[in-house]
């Protein structure tokens, strides 16, 4: 196998990143001042302008074609055909099918999955409805207020997401409540919220053995029956999504009120399956099926648009340059939408979960950088926090700027002033402020001499930092849908090109079985001798502090 590093298009971008270092983005736009037509894209109802990034033609072509050297179209293919490309579960990942808003089959193993999709979706509708609608009634006949997802994970972050992302569109008699933690303080401060007459529980789980969530489920079950209800009642309040039925039914929810899905369904491409049950309470059935539509969109677009005028593939080559070639392993998303402040907690995972990865899908190591660190918090206040560092740091951090331009809250000028900010960061992040312009400012504010030369130095810009900018008309359940697909597709192109398999998680299992057996010593009182001496000390003086050790 070819390794991406020792491809001659890999190595033709190492010498042509030399070749360019040194222009500025300044540069590049007082050359040409068609940049933002020529490097834009726009599909499925978002916008894209890529101009700010350090990118020429030629950077475009070379990129494109190490696109083509990896195979990503085909691999793309492959994945939306179902095939296994997920060779270490051997199994396909088809979120796409989950949102096939097609007639087209999908096969796996022979067999078409659609018919089976389209069956947990309207049982999800029916459900839902029953609830919203209040004909859904706890023990003591009271319609439900409040829905309590008990997951973690993929089984919480997405629906977490969208449901704070679309929450002009909640129902108004129903609160969501998300519990992921295993710190009880989480379980704890959301069951003083809510009545158990009136709570539904919803335990997410693909493999219903996850330790955080069923400890929680059976301390909510605890706490739900401790209130004057009934096995029999549990019934009427406790509902799992989940591929495990035995497991389900161990835990003693009847699998009548289990939604299903499948092992080709990765726990962080979930938000589509059953697991955004919670997500179909608040917002509705309909609005769901929208954000189906958003996503299977934009799903098209990736599938089919050549990959110069397709937005996944352009996202992705854009952070494959910068993390291989310019030595930016840290990418920065920025919503400027206070409802979309889990966004970037719900890409983190996505991107890191998915190409946090040292080896190639053959299992030789790489000897390239994957996936950057991905994190962000929504605009303005970010401006306020952490973009001294993106100003005048020394780190090089791309920067994704993402903006509705209506508001769903329209009130004054207030989303005029977000887009403004939103808009200013990115030019000054690019632009800068030099020693001239500097100066002829201070000057004009009636600064001294001694004063511009002493502050020079701290009030300059260096700019010359990248972004993207992202624009939706309105933050709807469409565009929702679409904007998260993009980023799937996004993640996926990068992962095609490094040659590595975005859909396994080990570093997650490793974590599930390490605290099984340390929670088992803990559980036993005596001291531990059998982990390296720090691990053995922390264990041993918890168990002191416990007073469980002398
Ligand atoms: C996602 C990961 C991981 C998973 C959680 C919860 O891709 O696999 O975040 O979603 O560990 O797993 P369960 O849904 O099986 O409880």
């Amino acid at each position: 196998m070819t390794h991406p590093v020792e491809r001659e298009e890999w190595k033709a971008l190492a010498e042509h990143h030399e070749s360019v270092r040194a222009t500025t983005l300044r540069e590049l736009f007082e050359k040409d001042d068609q940049r933002h037509e020529v490097f834009q894209l726009e599909a499925a109802g978002i916008f894209l302008d890529y101009s700010k990034n350090h990118l020429t033609d030629t950077t475009l072509d070379l990129l494109l074609s190490l696109a083509r050297a990896s195979s990503v179209s085909e691999k793309m293919q492959r994945m939306f055909r179902g095939d296994i490309v997920n060779p270490t579960e051997h199994r396909p990942a088809l979120h796409t099918a989950l949102r096939n808003r097609s007639d087209q089959p999908v096969m796996v193993d022979g067999r078409d999955v659609m018919p089976d999709i389209r069956e947990v979706l309207a049982r999800m509708r029916v459900f839902s409805d029953q609830v919203r609608e209040g004909q859904w009634k706890g023990f003591t006949g009271k319609p439900i207020t409040d829905v309590v997802n008990i997951g973690i994970g993929g089984s919480d972050l997405g629906p977490l997401m969208a449901v704070e992302a679309l929450a002009p569109f909640a129902h108004p008699r129903l609160t969501l409540h998300f519990v992921s933690n295993v710190d009880a303080s989480h379980l704890v401060s959301a069951l003083k919220k809510v009545d158990p007459e009136t709570t539904l529980f919803i335990v997410a789980s693909k493999t219903f053995t996850t330790q955080e969530t069923l400890s929680n489920a059976h301390s909510a079950r605890r706490w739900f029956l401790e209130s004057a209800a009934v096995e029999t009642d549990v019934s009427k309040h406790f509902v799992a999504l989940s591929t495990n039925a035995d497991a389900v039914s161990d835990f003693g929810i009847d699998t009548d009120n289990m939604f299903g899905f499948w092992d080709w369904v990765g726990g962080r491409y979930s938000l589509w399956s059953a697991i955004g049950l919670s997500l179909v309470l608040s917002i509705g059935m309909d609005r769901f099926e929208q954000m189906l539509q958003g996503a299977h969109d934009m799903d098209m677009h990736a599938r089919d648009a050549a990959p110069e005028q397709n937005m996944p593939v352009i996202l992705a080559l854009l952070t494959v340059w910068y993390n291989n070639f310019w030595d930016a392993h840290s990418h920065l998303i920025a919503p400027y939408d206070q409802y979309l402040h889990r966004f970037p907690a719900y890409l983190q995972q996505l991107t890191m979960e998915s190409n946090g990865k040292s080896v190639h899908i053959d299992g030789s190591p790489v000897s390239l950088a994957t996936g950057p660190v991905v994190w962000g918090e929504p605009g303005t206040n970010g401006q306020h926090a952490y973009f001294q560092l993106l100003h005048q740091g020394t780190h090089l951090i791309p920067t994704d700027f993402i903006m509705a331009i209506e508001s769903l809250n329209p009130l004054g000028i207030h989303q005029d002033l977000l887009m403004a900010n939103c808009f200013a960061q990115s030019e000054a992040l690019m632009m800068g402020k030099n020693r001239d312009e500097l100066h002829a400012e201070m000057r004009a504010a009636g600064a001294s001499e001694e004063q511009i030369n002493r502050l020079s130095g701290h009030r300059t810009f260096a700019g010359n930092r990248p972004s993207n900018t992202l624009l939706v008309q309105q933050m709807t359940p469409h565009a929702l849908g679409a904007l998260i697909a993009l980023y799937e597709h996004k993640v996926f192109v990068e992962a095609a090109i490094w040659d590595i398999n975005p859909f396994d998680q080990w570093g997650v299992e490793l974590g599930k079985q390490l605290a099984k057996s340390i929670h088992a010593e803990i559980d036993q009182a005596k001291t531990v001798s059998g982990h390296d001496a720090s691990t053995n000390g922390l264990i041993n003086r918890a168990l002191k502090f416990k007073n469980l050790l002398a």
